[in-house]
This record gives C-alpha cells, sequence and structure tokens, in this order.
C-alpha cells in the first residue's frame, strides 16, 4: 500500500465517522424525540390546524354553533352540533351535522345537513355508529313544556334517513342530555330522566339499527329509591316552595356519558350523596348488558373527589373515564385526570379509590403545572364564565387521548381571560399509561370570545378528531375540527 493511498483512504475513513458522526447525533435527536415527551407530543398536534366543520352554514347572516359531538365511521368523522340564535326572547336551535373526511380532515359538508327542524330548542346532541349508519340523539323542547329525547340516523353519504327525528322517549316530564353507544346489535341512549321530579335518574332504551325503539318503557339504570321518595314526599304532592327541602335527603343522578366495548357499555354519570362525608357529587360508573338489558355491575362511585361532567371510551383493558376535577377547598387547581377500570369495574388508580385523600397521584395532571404561562394566578372557576368543563376522551388505536377545555385569567389583567383547549396523548408502556404534557389546541386571548365544549372520536387506525366550539363574536361562534396523528406506542 503506497502512501498516497494509505492518505486517501484515512481520509474517506475520516469522512465516513464524521458522517457517521453526524448520523448518531441526528439518529440520538430522533431518539429523544421518539418517546410520549412534551416536545414530541406539541409537535405532533402542530401539524394540524384547526378549520371550521361547516363554516357556511349562515342563518339570517348569523352563525351560532354549539354543544358538538362526533363519532367515527365508514371513512367519515359525523359531528352534529346544536344550531341556533342569541335571541333571548325567541329560543330556536336545530340540529345540525357535517360529515369531516377522516382521510384529509376536509369537511364534506361546509353549508352543514339539517337533521331536525322542529319547534323551539333542540339542544345536546350524541352521536353513534351502528357499522352501516350513524344515530344522532339529542333533548328536544318541541312540547313547549318540557325535553323529550329523540333521535335520527344519519347515513356515511351525510343523508337524514329520520328527517326532523323520532322519539326514543317523550313521557311529561323532562327527558334530558342523552348519549348513545352501540353494541350487541342495537344502539343503547341513555339519558336523565325526572320522572321520580324532584330526582332525576338514569334510564336508558335501546334502538334497533333500523330506528325502531325497543324499550318503550325504559330501563331503570340508577335511580332514587321509590320507597324512599314515598316514605319523604309530603301528603297531596303540593309545590311547597323553595324553602321546603324535604327532597333533600334523595340523591339525582344526572349528565350520563356511554361507551361500548364488545357486547357490553358502560355509563357513567355524576350521583349526588347528599349524606356523604364532603356532600358532593360524586362521579359514578356501571355496567349494562345491552342483550339482557339489564344493569350487571355497579353502580360504583370512582373518586373521592368533586368533579363536572364526564366522559368515557373503552380500551383494551377495559374503561377509561375522563374528569375534569374542580378541586377541593381553597385550592383553585384545575386537574384532567382519567381513572381506568377493568372489564368488572375495578382500578388500581389510587386517586380513584373512594375516600382517597391522594392528590399527587394523578393519572394525567395538574393542567396549572403545565399550561399556564408565568404570573398567571391560576384558574378561578367560581367566576360564572368560566364554569364550563367539559372532558372528551377516545381509545385511539395505541393509546388514550384526552382534552379538555379551561380559562385562565392574568394576575396582571384581570379582564384578560383566555380559554383554552388542552389535549393530552398518553402511551401505553407495559400496564401503565405514560402521561406526556398536555397541549395548547385552540385558546383565545380576549374576554369577549371563548372555545368551549371539546368532543373526540378515533378511526380504527388511530387518527382521532377534536371538534369544539369558538365563540369568536356576537354572530359567529363555529364549531371547529382538528385531526389529530395516531397517540403514540
Ligand atoms: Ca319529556
Amino acid at each position: 500500500m503506497t502512501a498516497s493511498v494509505h492518505s486517501w483512504l484515512v481520509l474517506v475513513v475520516l469522512v465516513l465517522v464524521a458522517l457517521f458522526g453526524s448520523w448518531l447525533d441526528w439518529s440520538s435527536r430522533q431518539a429523544s424525540a421518539a418517546p410520549a415527551a412534551a416536545e414530541q407530543s406539541a409537535e405532533a398536534f402542530r401539524t394540524v390546524w384547526p378549520q371550521a366543520v361547516a363554516p357556511e352554514a349562515l342563518r339570517q347572516g348569523q352563525v351560532v354553533q354549539r354543544q358538538p359531538a362526533v363519532a367515527y365511521g365508514a371513512g367519515v368523522f359525523l359531528v352534529a352540533w346544536s344550531d341556533g340564535s342569541r335571541q333571548a326572547d325567541r329560543p330556536a336551535a336545530n340540529i345540525y351535522c357535517a360529515r369531516i373526511d377522516a382521510a384529509t380532515g376536509k369537511s364534506l359538508d361546509p353549508q352543514g345537513v339539517l337533521v331536525c327542524g322542529a319547534a323551539d330548542l333542540q339542544e345536546w346532541p350524541a352521536v353513534a355508529f351502528d357499522g352501516t349508519n350513524f344515530l344522532v340523539v339529542w333533548q328536544d323542547f318541541r312540547s313547549g313544556k318540557q325535553y323529550d329525547v329523540y333521535a335520527a340516523r344519519v347515513s356515511p353519504q351525510g343523508k337524514v334517513l329520520d328527517p326532523d327525528g323520532l322519539p326514543i322517549s317523550a313521557g311529561s316530564h323532562n327527558e334530558a342530555r342523552p348519549a348513545v353507544a352501540f353494541a350487541a346489535g342495537s344502539y343503547v341512549v341513555v339519558w336523565m330522566d325526572a320522572r321520580q321530579y324532584p330526582v332525576y335518574g338514569i334510564y336508558c332504551a335501546r334502538v334497533t339499527p333500523a330506528g325502531k325503539v325497543l324499550d318503550t318503557e325504559p330501563i331503570a339504570l340508577d335511580v332514587e329509591d321509590p320507597a324512599l321518595i314515598a316514605k319523604l314526599r309530603p301528603p297531596g304532592q303540593r309545590w311547597l316552595g323553595e324553602h321546603d327541602y324535604w327532597w333533600n335527603r334523595l340523591a339525582s343522578r344526572y349528565l350520563p356519558a356511554i361507551a361500548a366495548h364488545g357486547d357490553g357499555c358502560l355509563v357513567a354519570y355524576i350521583k349526588e350523596y347528599p349524606f356523604a362525608s364532603s356532600g358532593r357529587p360524586k362521579p359514578t360508573a356501571l355496567l349494562f348488558d345491552p342483550a339482557a338489558g339489564k344493569v350487571v355491575a355497579g353502580p360504583v362511585q370512582l373518586t373521592g373527589g368533586a368533579y363536572s361532567a364526564i366522559s368515557v371510551c373503552q380500551t383494551p383493558q377495559g374503561w377509561a373515564v375522563a374528569l375534569a376535577d374542580h378541586a377541593e377547598g381553597w385550592d383553585l387547581s384545575a386537574r384532567l385526570a382519567v381513572v381506568r377500570l377493568d372489564q368488572q369495574l375495578q382500578t388500581t388508580d389510587s386517586f380513584a379509590k373512594p375516600h382517597s385523600k391522594e392528590k399527587d397521584n394523578l393519572p394525567v395532571e395538574y393542567l396549572e403545572k403545565t399550561l399556564l404561562p408565568p404570573g398567571c394566578r391560576g384558574l378561578n372557576p367560581g367566576k360564572g364564565a368560566l364554569s364550563f368543563w367539559r372532558p372528551a376522551i377516545a381509545w385511539a388505536g395505541e393509546g388514550l387521548l384526552a382534552a379538555t377545555d379551561f380559562g385562565w385569567q392574568a394576575r396582571t389583567d384581570p379582564n384578560a381571560i383566555t380559554y383554552v383547549i388542552a389535549a393530552n396523548k398518553a402511551g401505553l408502556a407495559g400496564g401503565d399509561f405514560l402521561w406526556p404534557r398536555s397541549v395548547v389546541v385552540a385558546s383565545t386571548a380576549r374576554a369577549d370570545q371563548a372555545v368551549a365544549n371539546p368532543a373526540l372520536a378515533a378511526a380504527p387506525d388511530g387518527k382521532a378528531l377534536l371538534v369544539y366550539e369558538h365563540d369568536q363574536a356576537l354572530d359567529q361562534q363555529l364549531i371547529e375540527a382538528v385531526l389529530l396523528p395516531q397517540a403514540p406506542r
């Protein structure tokens, strides 16, 4: 080997070492980004941008879209919402829907599709898919006296099969805030029901894919003991005025959520505990067997804390329940929490043990420690405008997606209120979930604008759609959607 060839080889080796070194540097950066870390999660969310679901759905020059719900089926996400006006003296809201292409995230119905245009208010829709069509359910005030639950099937092609809806439960008392899932060959529509007025109970009815209601007499899932009501109710059932508290020893159940897993359904809701140590409402869950038409496990209390509305989804191990925690006492910190349940409603999350005082072992996180800019004094749910909280959760192929809305006030300027939609993607490591820090998906920086009411649905490939309402002006409030990539492994 000559000296010149030797030098040349040394040069080649040096170049290769340099290239290998830069590859190592690059690959280590890739590797450090690979775990479910905040940076990776934030970057993943940044690749997609919110867009309006039905920007052309103008009525009298206004667009006021509220209370979105979403489900996946046959290559599309079906988003449903309550579409109305802000005229307080003439309440009017209809149910609309629009399809989002699951491959591109683009709206297929920018003008919206009218599902129900009946008189008065139609509100708070929920959606499920039966393998062929969607079922949209909602609370309906067309009677002009009290709410009923109505539903309509919508095809993946965007055709409404039951225009203006079919009554699911239309008794002469309030039936409200329905939720829906599909399991064991039928839809299960669940709602809060005031037939035992003044307390609410949780009832359901099964509906076939053809739109036939199987339970014309609804099934009571969790209701107050009728004997206790009869014992406490004053003679004559007179309204004795708001200072008569005879019903204080009774417990209402309200705001149900439902998810399907195989042939079973998890129903979770809020239950009052009038004589519990804290006296605060508690998240409660039960398992419903649609084939048998009965409750097969529970009800069980899920945590010792106090919470607002809850959201549920299935996981490979069982179920997950998302909670927006209002915290207790003077601690106003915001907490997005998830309780995992197995198929028998057992949990290993210590936070979720009833009456547990453990506050620092949340499955998710304190939002104020991770999301709020320095100098903010944290959340203040006591200020009316900040009081809406609605978590959302979905199993997205390889992990959990959770989202919530909240608001915060800057210490320096009490009038500057920022409303936020935050999302969190959790991967699985063995039996444990890895929770990266939440990221802000959408936010506003003015007190007269807001983002609120997130809802989530996932496709089998792990892609998910996050929808929420974006209140931009008096005559402009749009449902926006963000297509989220697959959750990390
Ligand atoms: Ca009714």
